[in-house]
C-alpha cells in the first residue's frame, strides 16, 4: 500500500555526545524574550511552529504549538519542545518560548509533536504525542503546571496512551480533551486513519473504561479537536480524501463533524477548512472576546516547507443552524479583537452593579453584597474588603443576579474566594441565565474558569435576560466563596 506523504515523517533517532547534548538542552531553556509581533499570518516567523491548539484564559488567547527544527532538505520532522504564545486581542501575538519539550517526560526521547491543554482545578493538563522508550513508536504523555505558561512537569510517570493500550490507534498521536460541565473529561486522539476515545478520571491522568473507537468521522485521518457550542458537541479533524478534501492525499484538509454527546456517534457536516501551504493540517477552535476562531498551521512563512511550519489564525463563522462556514485562510490575520475597554475585569460595561444578588447560601457572619460592590481584589485571599463565602455548605452552591428590566450580557467574570481554611476554590462551575421560562447554560460559553488570583472570564454568545446565575461546585471537603462576580454586556 502507498502511504500518503503525512505518514513518512517519521524522525529517526540520533545519538549525540552528551556535552552536545547538555549544551542543546542549555540553550532550548534559555529564555527567550520576543517582543509581540504584529498582526498577520503566519502569527509567528522568529521560529517555525505547528500543531497549534488555543485556549482562552480570562483576558489571554493562548496556543501551544511544537517547533519545527528540520533544516532546509530535511523531509522528516525534526521535533523536541513545545512553545506557549499569547494575546490579549488574538491579532498581536507573544512567542513565550519553550514551555515544554520531550525532556518534560523522562521516559520519552524524541518527536514533540501535537499536543493540547486542558484546565481544571486551578491546574493546566498538557496533553502531548511524544516518542516514548517503550515498545513501539509515539505516545500520549501527559505534564501539568499550575498556570497557562507552566512551569510544567511531567503528571504520570509514564505514558497515558502507548502501542500497549487496548484498541489504541495505529498511530498514537494527536491528543485532544474536553471536560464536559458535568465534570467528565473525554480524551480523543489517534492517526493513521484510527482515531479512539477514552474517558478521563477526575484526576485528569489516568483513563476510565475501555477505548472505543468512534463512529461517524468520515474520511478520518488524524489531528482532531473537539469542543462544545449551544450544547452541540464539535470535532474538526484532518482528512486527506479527494472526496472533497484536497486535490492530492498528499495533502490534508479540516473535515467537521457533529453529536449530542461528547461520545458520539458523530454527523459528518463538511470541510471546514481547505487545503493548506504545508502537507498536514492539524487545525483547533476556540472563542475568544465573543468571536470564533480557527487556529492551522501552514508552509507560508519564509523558508517554510512541510516540516518547517508555521501557525495561522483566523475568524471562524457559525450559520444560524449551528452548521460552520469555511473558514478564509488570509494573509493579514484577524483584526485586534481587545474585547472592551476593561480588559483586566472583562469585556464590557458591568450589569452587576445594577443587579440585586441572592444565593442558595450565606455564612451569617459573610456579605452577600460583596460580590456586586465593583472592588477589584488583589488576591484570592483579599480580605481588605468584605466577603462571600458559604462555610460550612459543601456541594453545589449559587449566587444571582436579578435586574428590573432585560440586559444585554455577553460575558461575565468570578473572582474566587480562598480563606486557606474551609473555604477552597470551587472545583467547576457554570453561568447561566434566566430563558423567561427556565434556567440555561450561557450560549456558546468559554470555559468556567476556577483560578486563584483573577478574575476568571467566561464570554458566550450574547443573551437578553433579567437574571444570570453563577453555579458552583465546592471541592470535597471545603466550602466556597467568591470576591467578586461581574455581568458584562
Ligand atoms: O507535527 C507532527 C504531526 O504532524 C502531528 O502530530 C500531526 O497532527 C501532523 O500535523
Amino acid at each position: 500500500m502507498s502511504i500518503p506523504g503525512p505518514v513518512s515523517r517519521r524522525t529517526p533517532r540520533r545519538h549525540f555526545p552528551p556535552l552536545v547534548l547538555l549544551l542543546s538542552l542549555a540553550l532550548v531553556f534559555v529564555p527567550i524574550a520576543i517582543l509581540p509581533a504584529q498582526a498577520a499570518n503566519p502569527i509567528v516567523t522568529a521560529v517555525y511552529t505547528a500543531d497549534p491548539a488555543p485556549l482562552v484564559v480570562g483576558d489571554t488567547m493562548y496556543i501551544y504549538a511544537g517547533r519545527d527544527e528540520a533544516p532546509t532538505g530535511t523531509d522528516a520532522f525534526v521535533m523536541r519542545e513545545w512553545r506557549v504564545l499569547s494575546s490579549p486581542d488574538a491579532a498581536t501575538w507573544t512567542d513565550n518560548g519553550p514551555r515544554a519539550s520531550v525532556a518534560t517526560f523522562p521516559w520519552a526521547g524524541a518527536d514533540a509533536w501535537a499536543g493540547e491543554v486542558e484546565p481544571r482545578n486551578g491546574h493546566y493538563y498538557w496533553y502531548t504525542s511524544v516518542n516514548g522508550n517503550g515498545p513501539g513508536w509515539m505516545n500520549i504523555g501527559v505534564a501539568v503546571g499550575d498556570s497557562p505558561l507552566g512551569p510544567f512537569t511531567d503528571a504520570k510517570g509514564g505514558p497515558l496512551i502507548s502501542d500497549s493500550t487496548a484498541n489504541s490507534s495505529g498511530l498514537n498521536i494527536d491528543p485532544t480533551v474536553f471536560v464536559d460541565d458535568d465534570g467528565q473529561a473525554y480524551l480523543y486522539w489517534g492517526g493513521y486513519w484510527s482515531p479512539r476515545m477514552v474517558k478521563l478520571a477526575a484526576n485528569m491522568v489516568d483513563t476510565v473504561g475501555a477505548v472505543q473507537t468512534p463512529v461517524g468521522l468520515t474520511d478520518y485521518w488524524e489531528a482532531p479537536f473537539l469542543f462544545k457550542r449551544n450544547g452541540l458537541y464539535y470535532m474538526i479533524y484532518a482528512a486527506n480524501d479527494t472526496n472533497g478534501c484536497v486535490t492530492s492525499s498528499s495533502y490534508a484538509c479540516q473535515r467537521y463533524a457533529t453529536a449530542t454527546s461528547p461520545m458520539g456517534p458523530w454527523t459528518h457536516r463538511g470541510v471546514v477548512l481547505g487545503q493548506v501551504s504545508s502537507t498536514t493540517n492539524h487545525a483547533g477552535v476556540v472563542q475568544f472576546h465573543g468571536q470564533w476562531y480557527m487556529v492551522y498551521h501552514n508552509a507560508n512563512a519564509p523558508g517554510g516547507g512541510n516540516f518547517r511550519r508555521s501557525v495561522a489564525v483566523d475568524r471562524m463563522t457559525f450559520n444560524a443552524d449551528g452548521t460552520i462556514q469555511r473558514v478564509v485562510q488570509t494573509t493579514t490575520g484577524p483584526p485586534p479583537n481587545p474585547g472592551g475597554t476593561t480588559p483586566p475585569t472583562g469585556p464590557g460595561t458591568d450589569h452587576a452593579l445594577t443587579a440585586t444578588p441572592s444565593t442558595s447560601y450565606v455564612s451569617p457572619w459573610e456579605n452577600l453584597t460583596a460580590i456586586n460592590d465593583g472592588f477589584t481584589p488583589t488576591s484570592s485571599a483579599d480580605r481588605t474588603h468584605p466577603v462571600y463565602g458559604n462555610w460550612p455548605e459543601q456541594g453545589k452552591q449559587w449566587v444571582q443576579y436579578d435586574w428590573a428590566a432585560p440586559v444585554t450580557l455577553r460575558g461575565a467574570s468570578a473572582y474566587w474566594f480562598d480563606d486557606n481554611q474551609g473555604i477552597d476554590l470551587p472545583a467547576s462551575c457554570q453561568v447561566q441565565y434566566w430563558t423567561g421560562t427556565a434556567w440555561a447554560n450561557v450560549p456558546g460559553g468559554s470555559a468556567c474558569g476556577v483560578a486563584a488570583g483573577t478574575a476568571n472570564t467566561v464570554t458566550f454568545d450574547q443573551v437578553s435576560t433579567t437574571r444570570l446565575r453563577l453555579t458552583f461546585t465546592s471541592r470535597t471537603g471545603f466550602s466556597t466563596g467568591l470576591l467578586e462576580f461581574r455581568a458584562f454586556s
